[in-house]
Order: C-alpha cells, then structure tokens, then sequence
C-alpha cells in the first residue's frame, strides 16, 4: 500500500508532515482563545493525502500511535512558544482517535510530552468524538479522569453526529462540546436548526459545559450563535486553518 509505505518513511524524517492551526474567538469579546489543530500531509510523489485518510490508512497499519503522538507533541511545543501574550496564553486542540486513546501509555505519553515541551496542562485540549468515546468508554475512563485531574481538557467533537447515549456526558469529565457543523450550516433560516442548537447550548451550560459552534461561515450565523449564547466560535467566518508561521503572525498582528 503506497500511503502505508510513506506513512512508515514520513514518521521517521517528517518530510512534508505538518499541523495547521485554526483559531477559535471567544462569541462575548472576539478574543483569540486558542487554536485547533489539524494535520497536513504533503507528499512528494503522491500530493496532498487528506488527514482521515493518514488516520484511516494509520489506524489499520499500527501506526496511528506513533502518527498521534508525533500531532501532540508538535502542538504542545507550538502552544508552549505561545504562552506569552499580551491577550493571555492560548489553549491547543488536538483531535485524538479511538486506537490512540486506546493505547495503554496514553496517559503516560501525554504527561510526558507536556512536561518535556513545557506546556502547562490546562493549556492542551483532546478532542474525542462520540464515537471515540462510545468505543472506548469503559476501558478509558480512568485514563479521561486522570487527564482531567491533570488539567488537560477534554472536548466533544462534532457533537450530535455520532452514535450518541449521551451517558458519557454524565460519566465523563467532558468540558467543552463542539456543535458539529452540519447544525451550524443552515443557521439562521432553518428552524430545526436552530432548535437543535439551542437545545444543545442549553444541554452544554446546563452540564457546566463550554459549547464551541464549528463551521461558522458566515456573519449571520456569528450573530445567531452570539445571541443564542454560544461560548467560542470557529469557522472560515473568521479564518481558515493556517501554517504556524503566519498563526503567530496573526497572534502578533493582535
Ligand atoms: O482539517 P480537515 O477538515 O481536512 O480535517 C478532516 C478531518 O480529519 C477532521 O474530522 C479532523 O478532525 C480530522 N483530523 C485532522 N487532523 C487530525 C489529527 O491530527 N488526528 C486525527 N485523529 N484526526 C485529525
Ligand atoms: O472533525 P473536525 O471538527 O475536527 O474537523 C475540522 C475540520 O473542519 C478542519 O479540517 C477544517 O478544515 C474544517 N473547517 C473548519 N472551519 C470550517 C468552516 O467554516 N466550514 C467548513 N466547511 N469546514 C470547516
Ligand atoms: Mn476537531
Ligand atoms: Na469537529
């Protein structure tokens, strides 16, 4: 398999492996709170391969470990250059797969990595969609409430979208919510999506949940989710992701 074969030759030199950042601003102030990041992968034979395809072809060969660990680590010692700004510190997201949370180090990698880069915990955010959770409940609770003991932060991707129970809202120490965008896309014209997504802020706050609304494109879906009481928001509306080096020209511009 030619991804494979690549994937095993990009882990070790890290030619063309790159994480982009998308900022995410606070609904109240428009502040910049942190950044979600997102995996690039530019080939030199075979171009750009998407990242759910690194992460599919990853997860079947094994090497989603390596492949994750490598995404945490590079955002971790991004986010630690990041912590001295005038606006406050900026929180990194990175998104975690089921295989690589279930990997019995996890806990382990992960301190170490954020003590080796520097980066206070509360600083790093794990993204799990519903279905990571559902697959992985049991088997990772421990590890989500040590991590949250820790001060790593913990997010609901794509929320409403996966196989939801919502058990796992109440059994684990969930604290932020991602809207996933397909209830975001048709804001404001669309009743029903609006009731979805009213129901879910109040769902969220009701939690204690921070709700973060994603793929926000346009200004009449930012006002929606303003009033509506959304916390953070993150979309092209606002900016696209983006290589480090022009993020920090954005930090800096600020
Ligand atoms: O950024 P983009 O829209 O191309 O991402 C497509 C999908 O790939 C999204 O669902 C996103 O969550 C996922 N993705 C991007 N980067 C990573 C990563 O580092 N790890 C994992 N597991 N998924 C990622
Ligand atoms: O599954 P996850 O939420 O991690 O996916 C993040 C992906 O969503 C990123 O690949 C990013 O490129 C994409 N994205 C971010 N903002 C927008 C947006 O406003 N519209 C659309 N269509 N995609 C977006
Ligand atoms: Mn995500
Ligand atoms: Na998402």
């Amino acid at each position: 398999h030619a991804i494979e074969q690549a994937l095993r030759q990009v882990l070790e030199d890290g030619e063309g492996l790159a994480l982009h950042y998308q900022p995410v601003f606070s609904a109240t102030d428009r502040r910049m709170m942190g950044a979600e990041a997102l995996l690039r992968w530019t080939h030199a034979r075979l171009g750009a391969i998407p990242p759910l395809e690194a992460v599919m072809v990853a997860e079947e060969c094994g090497l989603i470990v390596h492949l994750g660990y490598w995404v945490v680590r590079t955002a971790c010692r991004d986010a630690a250059r990041w912590q001295a700004r005038a606006e406050g510190p900026l929180r990194v997201a990175v998104n975690v797969s089921a295989r690589q949370l279930g990997d019995p180090q996890f806990l382990e990698r992960v301190m170490d990595i954020l003590r080796e880069e520097g980066l206070p915990a509360h600083l790093l955010e794990i993204e799990l969609t519903e279905t990571v959770l559902m697959e992985n409940m049991d088997a990772c609770a421990s590890t989500l409430h040590r991590l949250s003991q820790l001060g790593v932060h913990l997010a609901i991707d794509d929320f409403g979208t996966g196989y939801s129970s919502l058990a796992y809202l109440r059994r684990l120490p969930m604290k932020r919510l991602k809207i996933d965008r397909s209830f975001i896309r048709d804001l404001p014209g669309q009743e029903h999506s609006r009731m979805i997504v009213n129901a879910i802020i109040a769902l969220s706050h009701g939690l204690g949940l921070a709700v973060t609304a994603e793929g926000v494109e346009t200004r009449e879906q930012a006002d929606y989710l303003v009033d509506a009481g959304c916390d953070v928001l993150q979309g092209f509306a606002f900016a696209r992701p983006m290589p480090v080096e022009q993020f920090e020209q954005m930090q800096a511009a600020r």
